[in-house]
């Protein structure tokens, strides 16, 4: 079923769509019950729900803040508290789910983690970059699934998401832009379906993406730049100055999930370094860092936080931030090579 390249699929390739990619893929789970498709179309469900409010946030009074700040202290979109309940809403009545944990929400949604029917954690950031929501720029949902500890932590429904990302079972995201985008993987390639408003699917559009090994662009805040340990300003300089063999462009949104599906589709590195606002970085490792590096991984990329791989890391709070940098194996080996450079 795999193409060889991510190329998007032509008109003579029979519709797709992301339910019955799903299916398929739920064959790999032994003694699936149908489960994890019912839970994945919970997730497709409040996406779409959501695109249909992002795509008209200009026309109802759903734009500008909605007063409240959340657990980050950040003030709430109202786009942001929408997404939330979209998802906690839909993600609640899939049976399968013992946790839930948001990043607007200070602590985890125990559902039924003393049932046996509940075998899944899911943890999710609703509306990435919503601040980008007010001047239309791209904004993003993330999710990440883990499958309930199978030892006695499973006990404490926090172990359920405190796990390292090489745990999940599956990952994604969904870009709202010139088009709304879903990204997931089960662990068998990462794959590209794009809505289509006219049938309300998802339909498959980017089979088996492969991240190209090498990329033109770098996607980093510059004005953090003073701030970067002294590795990463080594990097970008000789990034700029072509040493790892040709120009690069800077492309940067500011929202993760659009910056970084162009390094998924176009190669190249994302960085978000330690900072002197954030010096243990800013992104999330749950529901930003882990998912991300899971389908860079997927699809031929790397993702570590400077020093060692994302998906390694042991968490230790549901909000708990990380560095993240992630891209084609060019450019993030080079990183590799400044950062173990003496200081
Ligand atoms: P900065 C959005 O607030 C976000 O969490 C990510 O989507 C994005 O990559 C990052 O923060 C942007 O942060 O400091 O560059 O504005």
């Amino acid at each position: 079923m795999t193409q060889s390249l991510s190329s998007p699929r032509t008109s003579k390739q029979p519709i797709l769509t992301l339910q019955q990619h799903i299916l398929q893929e739920q064959k790999r789970f032994p003694g699936a019950s149908g489960e994890f498709s019912w839970l994945l179309s919970g997730i497709t469900l409040a996406t779409k729900m959501i695109q249909a409010q992002v795509r008209r946030a200009g026309l109802t009074d759903i734009l500008g803040a909605a007063g409240e700040t959340n657990v980050q202290g950040e003030l709430q979109q109202k786009l942001d508290v929408y997404a939330d309940e979209v998802l906690m809403h839909c993600l609640g009545v899939r049976e399968s789910i013992g946790v839930l944990a948001s990043e607007e929400n200070e602590h985890p949604l125990i559902l039924r983690a003393g049932s046996p029917d509940a075998k899944y954690a899911v943890v999710f950031d609703p509306l990435d970059g919503s601040s980008n929501i007010d001047v239309n720029g791209g904004v993003g949902t993330i999710f990440s699934i883990m499958k309930r500890p199978n030892d006695e932590s499973a006990s404490d429904p926090l172990k359920w998401l405190l796990q390292p990302g090489t745990q999940q079972v599956a990952a994604g995201y969904v870009v709202y832009s010139s088009s709304t985008m879903l990204v997931y993987s089960v662990g068998n390639g990462a794959h590209g379906f794009t809505l289509d408003p006219a049938i309300g699917a998802y339909v498959l559009s980017h089979e088996n993406i492969r991240m190209p090994k090498v990329g033109k662009y770098y996607s980093v805040n510059e004005g953090n730049r003073d701030s970067f340990p002294p590795a990463y300003s080594r990097f970008l300089d000789r990034l700029r100055k072509g040493d790892f063999g040709h120009p690069y462009s800077s492309r940067y949104i500011g929202s993760l999930v659009p910056d970084f599906h162009r390094t998924m589709l176009k190669g190249g590195i994302f960085l978000y370094p330690p900072t002197a606002d954030h010096p243990q970085g800013k992104l999330r490792l749950l529901y930003e860092a882990n998912p991300i590096a899971f389908i860079a991984e997927q699809a031929g990329g790397i993702a570590t936080n400077g020093q060692g791989r994302i998906l390694d890391i042991h968490p230790e709070s549901i909000h708990q931030r990380t560095p993240l940098i992630v891209g084609s194996e060019t450019e993030m080996r080079e990183l590799a090579r400044c950062v173990a450079e003496p200081r």
